[in-house]
């Protein structure tokens, strides 16, 4: 009934909802799990849900989910064979992936070489220029003193970007609108960068103004098979989150959206990479321009499930046990428009964090409509952690059955007892700006703006 050469069980090395969409996976799969949970999380959904768990520390994540030796220490106890790390916490620790595999376990995700190497933007823009693929034009390479930057940033005109080599979500980034302003500049970005990754490195980009934010989702086996499910276009954010996740990009048409998964397609097989990956480009005036590549299972992942078919946690533990990958290209077929809201548990003005009491919890259901999500009547949403409770995930034939059926179901969504940003939702996507699929990466923070 179950593969064979599959693993026994698995160790899930995160929470919330990304530790029960894990664990509904292995369940499908035969696989037995275990849920490590910090003090606060003893009650949480994905500890019952999972067959086993071992508490790891208190609350704060550094002494519990953030720490390897007490994570690696659940996984030899419980007899786990592989530890999937979900998003965050410790998905793109090169050194985490490195431990695991030392110590005789599967680590459910690229190797840590490649989680390295995409861990350096400077090294991943070059690997994957070389592989064929546009990027953003900008220094080739870290920037020196100020004026190796002035010349490179004269060299592509301003406005310029200075980015941290080891950054990622717009921590130590810079916008440069002129030479006068570039020394100062210079100085703040590499002391954020300092700060916030150990590293002062930073490179320099052509600022782009207007761009679309569009990831391409990718999965790798090590038999030389990789697939695409299209692209999700993620321009919706709001100070570097995301907010809602949609695919396809209203922006692409079909000629554009093949030739980029195309060759993405190509540049994965190239590199030799194992998993799920997202390859990331801004994309403004119909080019696209790499900027970063992840090597996690994504949150919005659910969003190209839903038009692929593909169960993707499934695919990443396939690979990862050295199986094939289910499917072939042409076994998939993208159907249909998936849109996702992100729920946070935060006033839907301010965004101030607002955990508490779910005193009552009805969630949407029907037709092509998922709710991921660990909460349930009676939860308390602990204060330490990241204010995601719920993923409304809705599908539909085309752009417009899909917004008709997100507003249904986010009309039916009750969460009662904390705020949430379900009522920003059911603004957002009464807007005609955002109906007529006509946003850019700026778009969201000025509506809000506007609008408060
Ligand atoms: C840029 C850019 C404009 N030009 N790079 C922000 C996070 C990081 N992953 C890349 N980011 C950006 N890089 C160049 N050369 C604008 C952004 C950016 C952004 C990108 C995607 C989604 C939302 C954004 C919000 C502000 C800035």
């Amino acid at each position: 009934m179950f593969d064979k050469g599959m693993f026994d069980k698995i160790l899930i090395a995160n929470r919330g909802e990304i530790a029960l969409r894990v664990h509904r996976a292995c369940r499908e799969m035969g696989i037995q799990t275990v849920a490590v949970h910090s003090t606060v999380d003893a009650d949480a959904m994905h500890v019952r849900l999972a067959d086993e768990s071992v508490c790891i520390g208190p609350a704060p994540v550094r002494e519990s989910y953030l720490n390897m030796h007490e994570v690696l220490s659940a996984a030899i106890i419980t007899n786990a064979e592989a530890i999937h790390p979900g998003y965050g916490l410790l998905a793109e620790n090169a050194e985490f992936a490195a431990m695991v595999e030392e110590h005789g376990f599967t680590f459910i995700g690229p190797t840590a070489d490649h989680i390295r190497m995409m861990g350096d933007k400077i090294a991943a823009k070059e690997v994957f220029k070389d592989l064929g693929i546009p990027v953003v034009p900008g220094s080739d390479g870290a920037v020196g003193d100020e004026r190796a930057a002035l010349a490179a940033a004269r060299k592509m005109g301003f406005p310029v970007m200075i980015k941290a080599a080891a950054g990622g979500g717009g921590k130590g980034m810079k916008r440069v609108d002129s030479a006068e302003q570039l020394a100062e500049a210079l100085i703040a970005a590499r002391g954020e960068a300092m700060a916030s990754f150990g590293s002062d490195e930073v490179y320099i980009e052509k600022f782009l103004t207007h761009p679309r934010h569009i990831e391409v989702q990718i999965l790798a086996d090590t038999h030389g098979g990789v697939i695409h499910l299209g692209e999700r276009d993620c321009s919706l954010q709001r100070r570097h989150q995301k907010i809602l996740e949609e695919t396809p990009s209203p922006a692409l048409n079909p000629e554009e959206r093949e030739q980029i998964c195309g060759l993405v397609t190509s540049a994965i097989a190239g590199l030799g990479y194992r998993g799920a990956g997202t390859v990331e480009f801004l994309y403004e005036d119909g080019a696209f321009h790499f900027i970063e590549m992840n090597t996690r299972l994504q949150v919005e992942h659910p969003i190209s499930e839903m038009v692929s078919g593909v169960d993707i946690v499934r695919e990443q533990i396939r690979v990862a046990a050295g199986l094939e990958l289910a499917y072939r290209q042409e076994d998939i077929t993208l159907s249909g428009h998936a849109i996702e809201c992100r729920i946070n548990a935060e006033h839907p003005e301010t965004f101030a964090a607002a955990p508490g009491l779910v005193r009552d919890y009805h969630p949407p259901g029907g037709l092509r409509v998922r709710v991921d999500s660990a909460l349930y009547a009676g939860y308390r949403v602990p204060a330490q952690y990241d204010s995601l409770i719920s993923k409304l995930i809705v599908l539909g034939a085309n752009r417009n059955e899909c917004l008709m059926r997100l507003r249904r179901a986010l009309e039916e969504y009750v969460i009662e007892g904390i705020p949430t940003t379900i009522p920003l939702h059911r603004r957002l996507i009464a807007e005609p700006d955002f109906v007529n699929g006509d946003y850019d990466i700026h778009w969201l923070e000025n509506w809000i703006e506007a609008t408060a």
